[in-house]
């Protein structure tokens, strides 16, 4: 295992510089504990998201894939457990389009699993100091989407795919009416993704067992 691709997302309604893009452009050609990351900034369009999923796997043939996307409200840098097969946008994206209840693919699984080992990986960030958390739900938009996507193109691979979303950043935290939504500071979030790609890609057996659940 060596090559690892990272996508994050544009722009799209008030999140005019998405921290995601923006790290998946930092890590960008980086070599991380060996792993060649690729970094690729995908549109929010639900249109575009499969060809331009589907050109970064074709370019980079990843052996580790982390999707990651910004969640404006969430305390925390959250790996997601599951993908489900359907949209429901609960606004556009950036072509106007709002499908509801929709499935990303048709005549696809339900929801896949991620392949991540994401308790691993939120043990890693609590050892160094970050707060990161098991997330139980993708939501309904362009990051399920990405998410369930992935794991669907590559369902017959041995590669590890997940999705990771990320709090808002400061200044984007400071712009919305008091009091603010909680935010990470970029070198922090930029951190807990090199993180989550080494130990993704270094992990070996079944991932921890340790608890990452949720009452509701
Ligand atoms: N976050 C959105 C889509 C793009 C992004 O960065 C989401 O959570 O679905």
């Amino acid at each position: 295992m060596n090559r690892v691709l990272l996508t994050g997302f544009g722009a799209y309604a008030d999140e005019a510089d998405n921290p995601s893009g923006a790290i998946a452009r930092r890590l960008d050609g980086q070599r991380i504990d060996g792993f060649d990351v690729s970094g690729a900034v995908v549109p929010v369009d639900t249109e575009q998201i499969r060809p331009a999923l589907s050109a970064a796997i074709e370019f980079t043939r990843p052996d580790v894939v982390i999707l990651t996307g910004v969640a404006p409200g969430r305390t925390a840098p959250a790996l997601e457990r599951v993908a489900i097969n359907v949209r429901d946008f609960p606004i556009p994206d950036i072509a106007g389009r709002t499908p509801i209840d929709e499935p990303v693919v048709t005549d696809a699984p339900a929801a896949y699993f991620t392949t991540l080992p994401v308790k691993a990986i939120v043990d890693a960030w609590r050892r160094v100091g970050i707060p990161g958390y098991v997330s139980q739900t993708a939501g309904t938009y362009l990051c399920n989407q990405v998410f369930y996507l992935a794991r669907h193109l590559l369902r017959e691979s041995t590669a590890r795919v997940g999705m990771l979303h990320i709090p808002a950043t400061p200044p984007r935290a400071a712009a919305v009416a008091m009091p603010p939504i909680p935010s990470m500071a970029i070198d922090h979030l930029e951190e807990a993704v090199r993180l989550a790609i080494s130990i993704a890609a270094r992990h070996e057996g079944p991932d921890l067992s340790i608890g990452g659940g949720a009452i509701s």
